[in-house]
């Protein structure tokens, strides 16, 4: 209460992120985590900007997701002042990357046990960082003279990518075409045995999924693992909504993964979970290993159009 009042806190910010009640975008709480910040909040009359109340504005959770999310795409204007100063409060160990970055950007004031006390300037949670992204990319492309054609990839191939182009489809985010799915039907995108995939080796599927439209991004997307005796089991799930990366009308699913056993079977599919999801359009699918970075590049029209890709996700140059 004391950084509260001294430091001119205007908003709370719990770690790891999350975001409940906007049913289309959801990002779910640490009890924990979220009881804390709500004690603090309630105790202090600082609002907490992590939501937790049903009937959410699915704009405004939109807006808050993107603005915890990747910092190289378009920041969201949040209805604060941007010289508004933010307590953020962790609670435990920070998995998601997202988080992390966000912790990078704050300065530490206290720590108790495994809750440690940050302030973040409001300009900073909403930085671009899309020139650090770019310098990144081109720090990267001098390992790999192939990195600016646009169909090699740098440094490692991937072990599986899909632009979709040949689907021609109503919906796309890059190219001609997308992947269009009746998700009822359960569809595989992909199956992965011991000739593709290692043993003991992190890998992440990521894909872009078309978010518009009433309950668009509830469904489950899964890697089942059936082994060589039969058995079946889901081990790694998402679900679209869960995603931290918003960029307009498409969210990028990051699923990660691993096979077990060399004679194991994984196969990737998606699942509508609701009767108003009948179709769905997925583009730009993409396996690699997850300690390689992966870097595409996709001229545009004009210069500002121009993509670099990373991992998935897209970094637009201009
Ligand atoms: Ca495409």
């Amino acid at each position: 209460m004391e950084i509260i009042q001294r430091q001119n806190v205007g908003s709370l910010l719990v770690l790891p992120y999350c975001n409940e009640g906007a049913e289309e975008v959801l990002v779910h709480c640490d009890p924990g985590a979220i009881r804390l910040g709500q004690l603090l909040a309630y105790h202090t009359g600082v609002p907490l900007i992590n939501s937790t109340i049903t009937r959410t504005s699915i704009q405004e959770a939109r807006k808050q997701v993107q603005a915890v999310g990747p910092s190289w795409y378009e920041r969201p204007r949040l209805p604060f002042a941007l010289d508004e100063t933010i307590l953020v409060l962790v609670k435990g160990e920070l998995h998601n990357a997202y988080d992390r970055a966000i912790i990078g950007r704050a300065k530490s004031v206290h720590s108790i046990g495994d809750v440690s006390l940050h302030l973040l300037a409001q300009k900073d949670l909403l930085k671009d960082d899309r020139a650090a992204a770019i310098a990144d990319w081109q720090k990267a492309a001098l390992v790999c003279a192939d990195s600016t054609s646009t169909e090699r990839w740098c440094p490692d191939e991937p072990v599986l990518f899909d632009n979709y182009d040949g689907a021609p489809a109503t919906h796309s985010l890059l190219g001609a075409g997308a992947l269009s799915l009746a998700l009822s039907e359960r569809p595989v995108l992909a199956t992965f045995d011991g000739r593709l995939l290692d043993p003991g080796v992190h890998y992440e599927v990521s894909f872009w999924f078309y978010n518009h439209g009433p309950m668009q991004s509830l469904a489950n997307v899964c890697v089942m693992n059936t082994y060589s005796n039969g058995e079946v089991h889901w081990d790694h799930c998402t679900d679209p909504r869960f995603s931290r990366t918003i960029n307009g009308d498409w969210t990028l699913v990051e699923l990660p993964f691993d096979m077990e056993n060399e004679d194991d079977l994984l196969t990737l599919y998606i699942e509508a979970d609701h009767k108003h999801l009948d179709s769905a359009w997925i583009d730009e699918l993409l396996v690699r290993r997850s300690d390689v970075d992966l870097y595409r590049t996709l001229p545009g029209q004009d210069k500002r159009s121009a993509v670099v890709q990373r991992n998935g996700h897209l970094i637009l140059l201009q």
